[in-house]
């Protein structure tokens, strides 16, 4: 196997026998042959939509099987396998709509067995030419990555409504052109901005399906401790999986809490107002053995990160949607969560209440662009000096302690907006406020990042500049590929002077470094007091 997709990537370099993340050899090949069987279907779904011919199901499918391959989403072989199979009868429908016979990869995998897939697969990737030119290679894998963040946020817009067939055709078009052997460095840089700029339009419809659904967060309070009696917990990022869940188990003496990224769901008006939604429990997903393995009920996880199972929860935790491990429980598109539920009530629950403070969530662009006006008084007052954007993932390397010490350091008259789950590092620290704004302001999960672009653009239209000539800076973190077009976003907007850690990318190559560096002055992370200074000026 080789895999280099995400920031944990062994020695910095690629996953070579296991993955760090636990993905095993077989798993990694069958999602190259995935992978490589989606850029065939792609050849033929570019032509069939210049004949006019769309599947609305075949997008969804596309979009679902490439968030599989995301970083910490599926673990389970025999899920690829369906996946594989399911690609292969689209691509045979698409040959037959179109007449077309066109040169690219095809599998043939009807009737293998996984093993030989697997074989397959294992001669399918990323190194597999070992003479493909090396920043070709970079931008390529870049824009797969950067199309793995895209497809997650389509297919979280899609589960609740909004679609966009432009974005479905950016992605046929994107995978195609990761074939295509003429063009150079600079085609690719073009697609993968061209990626972050689709990937703004997903966001948007994201935005949109979350707060036409679930309201405009509002600043909520949430509790870090416990309440006595049966649980339930919910990691992942699906609002509606939470949904669904709460009215399950509404009336059943059943609390549930939120976990990583769904910390956030608290501050959505249809979500808070069930009365048995109680906190939060908790930090980053790395950190999830140790948590799940001490809470007393059962665990549901909705999207990425799943790490594997310890002995002690294994038949605690449950999967669903594109979620997989071996061997655990899996709730499938019934969404029928009743041996969540009936999990949850053999457990013991928490037998006391705990009281272990409370975090403020909820401030997404409709809360924080609602006091806009305080806001601007404050900067042209001089009582807020400076934005710093210190968002992105959590993760297990060390280094990462940078991000809370410069939460920490950074001065008394300065805002902190924060979105992703690298904010567990401070988000419970108390950082007061700047007459009555406080001082760290929680955006929402990675999902959210258009919230966040919203706030600085609407900052920059009322200060009347560009993004780029606000007192704002981004100190990003990243892990996955979620975070990967999310950072092609911000460069497709123009956003300059990046801090960007805890390590760069593997899969990008010296000379494409380069180009970003040129073009948007990003940089690593340095030290806390370096990069405080180059950003305060
Ligand atoms: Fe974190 Fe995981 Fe949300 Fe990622 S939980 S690392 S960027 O999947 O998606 O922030
Ligand atoms: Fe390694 Fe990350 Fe790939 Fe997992 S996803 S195999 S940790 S590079």
């Amino acid at each position: 196997m080789f895999c280099y997709q995400c920031e944990q990537t062994a020695k910095g370099t690629g996953c070579t026998k296991i993955g760090v993340c636990g993905k095993q050899p077989e798993v990694a090949a069958l999602q190259d042959l995935l992978i490589h069987a989606l850029k065939g279907l792609s050849l033929y779904a570019v032509k069939a939509a210049e004949k006019g011919i769309r599947d609305e199901k075949m997008d969804l499918f596309v979009c679902e099987a490439i968030f599989s391959t995301l970083t910490n989403v599926d673990f389970d072989p025999a899920r690829f396998v369906a996946l594989i199979a399911e690609c292969e009868a689209y691509t045979k429908s698409l040959k037959e709509k179109t007449g077309l016979d066109l040169a690219g990869p095809s599998c043939s995998c009807a009737g293998k067995s996984q093993a030989e897939l697997v074989a397959v697969g294992e001669t399918l990737g990323v190194m597999a030419d070992a003479t493909l030119d090396a920043d070709v290679r970079s931008l390529r894998e870049l824009l797969v990555y950067g199309l793995k963040g895209l497809a997650a946020y389509a297919d979280h817009a899609a589960i609740l409504g909004q679609k966009d067939p432009a974005v479905f055709a950016f992605i046929y078009e994107a995978l195609a052109a990761t074939l295509d052997n003429t063009l150079a460095v600079g085609d690719l840089v073009g697609l993968c901005l061209k990626c972050g700029e689709v990937n703004i339009r997903a966001m948007e419809l994201l935005d949109a399906g979350n707060t036409g659904t679930y309201g405009h967060p509002v600043p909520t309070s949430v509790p870090l401790g416990a309440k006595a009696g049966k649980a339930i917990l919910v990691s992942g990022h699906d609002l509606k999986d939470l949904e669904l869940l709460l009215k399950q188990t509404e009336g059943k003496g059943i609390n549930i809490y939120t976990h990583g990224e769904m910390l956030p769901c608290h501050g959505y008006p249809e979500l808070k107002k069930y009365d048995h939604f109680y906190g939060h429990y908790g930090t980053a997903w790395q950190n999830q053995a140790k948590e799940f393995d001490a809470f007393p009920g059962t665990i549901l996880m909705t999207t990425n990160c799943i790490q594997k199972p310890k002995e002690t929860y294994n038949d605690r935790i449950f999967t669903t949607g594109l979620v997989g491990w071996p061997g655990v429980a899996h709730i499938g598109d019934s969404k029928d969560f009743t041996p969540v539920i009936e999990g949850a009530l053999a457990c013991e629950g928490f037998a006391a209440d705990t009281d272990k403070g409370t975090v403020m969530v909820g401030f997404a662009r409709n809360a924080v662009l609602g006091v806009a006006d305080k806001i601007i008084d404050a900067v042209k007052g001089g009582a807020i000096r400076h934005f710093f954007l210190v968002g992105g993932c959590d993760g297990a390397k060390p280094g990462r302690n940078y991000y809370t010490d410069m939460v920490e350091q950074i001065p008394s008259d300065c805002v902190v907006l924060t979105l992703a789950c690298g904010k567990f590092r401070f988000f419970d620290k108390q950082l007061g406020d700047i007459g009555g704004i406080p001082r760290l302001l929680d955006v929402g999960q990675c999902n959210d990042a258009y919230s966040a672009v919203r706030i600085a653009m609407a900052l920059a239209e009322a200060f009347d500049c560009g993004v780029n000539d606000l007192p704002l800076s981004f100190i990003l973190s990243w892990y996955e590929q979620k975070a990967c077009v999310i950072l092609l976003s911000l460069l497709h907007l123009g956003i300059k002077d990046i801090k960007l850690g805890p390590s760069l990318p593997a899969f990008i190559s010296p000379n494409v470094l380069g180009v970003l560096v040129e073009n948007f002055n990003i940089a690593p992370t340095g030290t806390v007091e370096e990069d405080l200074k180059a950003a305060l000026g």
